[in-house]
């Protein structure tokens, strides 16, 4: 190798303060592990001889403990996009520590080769493997890195030996040409290849490689499917069955995309078990250990992703299966998240919401409108150009203190014009060729818990009128009673009537 091999210590060295620095991964999967708990350390020392050191980190997705969580413990971010899911950070962040730019997922590639952020210094990226002309394998995801690789002035590598051979032929690499060049990227389902099983780095831009024998795979446990999430996941077959009874959607069916978290891992437990959804293609971001299941049993007959999301074990069981790994390809998330894409083949989206409103828009990220809990992930990309777009979410939380269907949500990621359908465990709310005071009966009567109906209906008779019935005053009652009596039930219109 022509290579020089660096400790991770000596690669930390490169970084400075305020450079612009990528990473390669999209959730915790293919992030890399030794290289950034090596710049927090460094950030420390810095800090403790009283010089400045923080970075602007740009990743694909949410990134894993070694990467958000010891940088940003070390106070070592200064700028993050385009989104996280780690409480350390999210702390940072919603204390004004951290500078947060939430953006669509599909977006950052193409905004960074345009110019926004200015140059990236350094990209750290983790590999299976790199060729002397810069040929490499990535790991268990794609993210931005081949972006990254393109646009960064230098690039350190972190080989990691956990990652097996089998994994090359396991990735799409295409990077679409900027505009007016820019032509349709050429998949039209989610088992066609577009692109390269390799990423490609000019050999000159390496700084060194890193040596790794690092786990694979996440460590999160996965809550079980309880009464709630199983109610959900059943609606979700019924309305899928019914879509395609209806003509509304084709019998062979369309390919699906779905998030993370119980309620994904509920649905997917649901369309294993369904005798009357045929089995289906995934066209998604991330795929968690039920899609697994899913390939093995032959339900799921291929899987786009951008992210193999898997627990530690069912990784393992994963590269144990030859016979799986041609029903999976890894995308870069400008791939896997096109809206062209999304829009052409038709996919299904479902995806978490924090709450809704009356009138379908949804609240994806900022609990209570001020406090960042993740950020909108995917969930832009797909919603806006889905085939049928549906959210999901429990009715109530926090013992019936929390209606998730409110008057006005706090914040709006996805307005009324992209959101189709809500589904909570009360029922299906369809908000397709409805006007918006049709809208709001019918998420009363079919999403929002029997608890919090009466208040609903309360608010929506003295809303005043207009195509919107929006009473400025009372559409915030419920979170007003939240942060002042803990308690949504606590909402009082009285003065208002
Ligand atoms: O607070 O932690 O203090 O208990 O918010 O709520 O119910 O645990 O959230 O884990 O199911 O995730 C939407 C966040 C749901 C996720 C969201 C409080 C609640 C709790 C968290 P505590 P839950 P879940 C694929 C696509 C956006 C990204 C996306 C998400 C905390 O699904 O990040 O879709 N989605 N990506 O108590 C006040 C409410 C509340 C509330 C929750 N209505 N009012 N507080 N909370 N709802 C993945 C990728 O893009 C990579």
């Amino acid at each position: 190798m022509i290579y020089p091999i660096l400790t991770p210590e000596e690669a930390a060295e490169f970084v400075q303060h305020g450079m612009n620095v990528g990473v390669s991964g999209f959730t915790a999967p293919g992030c890399p592990k030794v290289v950034p708990p090596a710049i927090a350390a460094k950030a420390r020392r810095e800090h403790e001889a009283g010089r400045e050191f923080k970075i602007n980190l740009f990743t694909g997705a949410s990134t894993n403990d070694y990467t958000d969580g010891e940088l940003s413990r070390a106070n070592a971010l200064n700028f993050r996009t385009p989104y996280q899911s780690l409480g350390e950070l999210r702390k940072h962040i919603n204390a004004g520590e951290v500078h947060y730019n939430d953006r669509h997922l599909s977006e950052l590639s193409q905004e960074f080769r345009y110019g926004y952020y200015g140059k990236m210094d350094i990209a750290i990226v983790e590999v299976q493997s790199i060729t002397d002309d810069g040929d490499m394998v990535l790991g268990t995801s794609v993210g931005n890195t081949p972006t990254w690789l393109q646009c960064a002035e230098k690039v350190i590598i972190e080989i990691n030996d956990m990652l097996p051979e089998s994994i090359h032929g396991m990735h799409d690499i295409y990077v679409p040409l900027d505009p007016p060049l820019r032509r349709e990227i050429p998949i039209y389902k989610p088992s066609d290849r577009a692109g390269k099983p390799v990423a490609h780095v000019d050999p000159k831009k390496v700084l060194g490689v890193v040596k790794t024998s690092m786990p694979l795979g996440v460590t999160t446990p996965f809550t079980p499917v309880d009464e709630v999430t199983a109610k959900i996941g059943e609606y979700v077959c019924e309305f899928l069955v019914s879509e395609m009874k209806h003509g509304r959607m084709p019998k062979s069916f369309l390919p699906i995309q779905s998030g993370v978290g119980n309620i994904a891992n509920a649905v997917l437990n649901s369309l294993e078990a369904s005798t009357e959804i045929p089995a289906f293609e995934m066209y998604t971001e991330v795929v968690q250990d039920s899609v697994l299941k899913l390939l093995e049993s032959g339900r799921c007959k291929f899987a786009s992703t951008c992210s193999m999301t898997f627990s530690r074990d069912a990784m393992t069981e994963f590269f144990q299966k030859p016979e799986l790994h041609d029903k999976l390809l890894m995308r870069p998330s400008e791939i896997s998240n096109n809206p062209e894409v999304i829009r052409r083949i038709g996919v299904v989206s479902m995806n978490t919401a924090i709450e809704c409103d009356l009138y379908g828009h949804v609240n994806s990220s900022h609990v209570s409108g001020s406090r960042l809990m993740n950020g909108i992930g995917g969930s832009g990309d797909f919603t806006r150009n889905a085939y049928t777009s549906i959210f999901l979410c429990p009715s109530i939380k926090k013992d019936d203190c929390i209606s998730t269907i409110v008057p006005m949500v706090t914040h709006c990621d996805h307005t009324d014009h992209s959101v189709d359908i809500i589904i909570t465990d009360q029922g299906i709310a369809d908000l397709r060729f409805k006007d918006p005071v049709q809208q709001a009966e019918e998420i009363i009567e079919h999403a929002a818990h029997p608890v919090y109906r009466p208040l609903l209906r309360e608010y929506l008779a003295h809303a005043g009128n207009g195509h919107i019935h929006l009473n400025p005053d009372m559409a915030l009652a419920f979170h007003s009673a939240l942060a002042h009596e803990g308690d949504m039930r606590k909402a009082d219109f009285s003065k208002w009537l």
